[in-house]
């Protein structure tokens, strides 16, 4: 059956709360909306650019080739930006639920690290599908560090440097065109086909692979829940969707029932 809210009122988040309730396997597939509410400016959408351009000008490998430094000035800012941001209600709850129930793993598309900040246990550090804002890969010798420093995106000298090979670092980030990580990928489909309840948090499903992992739940049986502001393409296949913001979702339909 098929239930669609409009809030979080009424039978629909019942119908979601009794789909987890019973699912030994959940996989959660988050995107950019999780962390609206901590202050993450989203990709598409109202707010969603950055001086005049748009992230899928910036986000590819052909866009850091031509102009490193405007690309790196880029990642520079969002890495500042996030610096100040701090979980949501909508991450904590996650990662509550994470540590404490087997069988439940978070898969995100955010570079931000806020589902590893909320993490109190390893089993509710995420997946993360498109890499990490606080990560570089060397362009020469492929050596990834963690770097959480403040950019100097002054000229393409002052750029981040490989600390092994001196060559410029790259975020270690999946631009458009690129492929994910294959282990990082295959763990991801492995969770997504065997699990009995997908709940897709907070994104506009556009992009692929990653958009693709609810349609393994759906295809082998399991439920899909959304959580959105707004209708995406994944909609129409839910079993539930509902319409309001992460953080007073996710935190409601992960709640322990009050006879527990
Ligand atoms: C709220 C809320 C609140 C707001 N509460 N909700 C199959 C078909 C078609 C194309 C392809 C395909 N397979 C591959 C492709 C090509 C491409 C792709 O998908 N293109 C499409 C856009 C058409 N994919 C790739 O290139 C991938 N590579 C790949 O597949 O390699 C092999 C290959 C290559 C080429 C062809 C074929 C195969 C790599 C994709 C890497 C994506 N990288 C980015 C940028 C890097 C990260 C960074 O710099 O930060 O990752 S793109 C950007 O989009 C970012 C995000 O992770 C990703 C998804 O965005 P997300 O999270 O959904 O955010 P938004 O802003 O779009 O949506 C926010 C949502 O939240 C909205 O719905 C709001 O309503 C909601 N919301 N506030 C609840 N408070
Ligand atoms: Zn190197």
């Amino acid at each position: 059956m098929r239930d669609v809210a409009a809030d979080a009122s009424g039978h629909s988040i019942d119908h979601a709360r009794g789909l987890l309730r019973d699912a030994g396997r959940v996989v959660v597939l988050t995107g950019a909306g999780v962390s609206a509410e901590s202050g993450v400016p989203t990709f598409r959408g109202a707010g969603g650019l950055w001086k005049e351009y748009r992230a899928e000008e910036l986000a590819t490998p052909e866009a850091f080739a031509r102009d490193p430094r405007l690309v790196w000035e880029w990642y520079g800012w969002r890495r500042r930006l996030v610096q100040q941001c701090t979980p949501n209600a909508a991450h904590i709850a996650l990662a509550e639920t994470a540590a404490q129930r087997d069988g439940f793993r978070i898969v995100t598309q955010n570079v931000d690290g806020l589902h590893v900040a909320a993490a109190r246990a390893p089993s509710a550090r995420p997946l993360e599908l498109h890499g990490s804002l606080f990560r570089t890969r060397c362009t020469r010798c492929s050596e990834r560090r963690a770097d959480d420093d403040v950019v100097d995106a002054t000229s393409r000298e002052t750029l981040p440097r490989c600390a092994a090979c001196g060559a410029m670092a790259r975020p270690d980030i999946v631009w458009f065109g690129e492929s994910l990580d294959a282990r990082v990928l295959d763990e991801a489909m492995q969770l997504a086909s065997g699990a009995n309840v997908c709940l897709v948090v907070g994104t506009s499903a556009l992009v692929h692979p990653a958009a693709g992992l609810a349609d393994l739940t759906r295809r082998a049986g399991g439920a899909v829940i959304e959580i959105n502001l707004a209708d995406t393409p994944l909609t129409s296949g839910a079993t539930v969707a509902l319409r309001g913001p992460a953080s007073v979702l996710v935190p409601e339909l992960l709640a322990p029932d009050p006879a527990e």
